[in-house]
């Protein structure tokens, strides 16, 4: 049995290992090094070029190496007829609650002000409202999103979620579809987005949406960096509407030398690494669904490839 591995993160033998442990008749080839692709079985993949995947005629299934799937999808000539799963994981879910709460904590808490003031050597005490009195608005209450609201509610602020569909959780209050969207954005303080990327959600972080965000509101995206765009963001940061920003994703990614991004001192950045998929857990996973295949079952975690999530 032949799988094929793509990753932009070079662990690939530490990858190949896990594989291995778990399924060990399993032949692991890392791409490009890929031999004759008709012998491929299975893929474990992550930003494959554009037509690549079309071009292996005997694969069984596809899975995606972390939880966002628009690194495929916006793939024209990706296999829609293939089972294709993405990672859903606890690990990777704890992750992003702790990127989420780390960041929220800081907005609320003038974090990135003391960072300044630290610089200056200025002693100034800022007030902080109560957490209950403090308005977290999540974009996308999935897995990461509804979690990540739970560890926020657990903490007391008062926390909001947006999603297609209406969610019933207690302590958090849901809104749903473009109806609800305005009434959700005028309530909240701090916003973050944990959205996929799809047509709908593009550049879903733009001037219109700052605009309706109360004056000395932050953003916090970990979502994709296509869905902000990202002159509106220094735009909104300039006029002193928006207070401050944490982006983890970006619309190029590594982040170029020379983007504005840098220079902005109320623009906090990091690599790309709120959350990441932990091989040992995605090997667990991959195994499930290859013994699911296998025995002509349908796959954990399978991609609804219409909806693009
Ligand atoms: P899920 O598919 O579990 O959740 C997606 C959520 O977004 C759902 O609540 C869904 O609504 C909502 N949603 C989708 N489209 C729309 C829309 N048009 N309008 C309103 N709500 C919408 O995804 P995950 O929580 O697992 O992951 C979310 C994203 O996080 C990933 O796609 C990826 O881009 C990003 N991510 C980033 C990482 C990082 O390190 N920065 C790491 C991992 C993921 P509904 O529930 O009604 O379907
Ligand atoms: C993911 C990511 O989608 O790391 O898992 O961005």
């Amino acid at each position: 049995m032949i799988l094929l591995f793509k990753s932009d993160i070079d662990r690939s033998d530490w990858w190949r290992d896990e594989l291995q442990l778990r399924i060990p008749n399993l032949e692991v080839r890392i791409w490009p090094d890929v031999g004759d692709k008709a012998d491929v079985d299975y893929a474990l993949i992550w930003n494959m070029p554009h037509g690549e995947m079309a071009t292996y005629p005997n694969l069984k299934g596809i899975f995606s190496l972390g939880a966002g799937v628009d690194h495929v999808l916006d793939d024209p000539d990706f296999p829609r007829d293939i089972p294709f799963s993405r990672v859903v994981d606890p690990d990777l879910t704890q992750r992003m609650k702790e990127y989420v709460v780390q960041h929220v904590l800081n907005h609320h808490r003038h974090q990135n002000l003391y960072d300044q003031q630290q610089n200056s050597k200025i002693w100034d005490e800022l007030f902080v409202p109560a957490a209950g009195n403090r308005k977290v608005g999540i974009l996308g209450m999935g897995e990461l999103g509804a979690s990540s609201a739970i560890a926020l509610r657990d903490l007391g602020f008062n926390v909001a979620g947006w999603s297609r569909s209406k969610k019933q959780i207690d302590g958090i209050e849901s809104y749903a579809g473009d109806t609800e969207f305005d009434e959700f954005l005028v309530r909240t303080e701090i916003l973050v987005c944990l959205l996929p990327l799809t047509p709908a959600t593009t550049d879903i972080l733009n001037k219109d949406l700052f605009a309706k965000l109360p004056k000395g509101a932050s953003v916090i995206n970990a979502g994709r960096g296509l869905h902000l765009v990202e002159e509106d963001l220094i735009e909104a940061l300039k006029s002193g509407h928006l207070a401050e920003a944490t982006l983890d994703v970006f619309r190029v990614e590594p982040l170029a030398e020379d983007h504005p991004f840098w220079q902005q001192p109320n623009i906090r950045i990091t690599p790309h690494n709120a959350s990441i998929s932990d091989p040992a857990r995605v090997a667990d996973l991959v195994a499930q669904n290859i013994i699911l295949i296998e025995a002509g079952g349908n796959i954990l975690n399978q991609v609804n490839i219409e909806r693009g999530y």
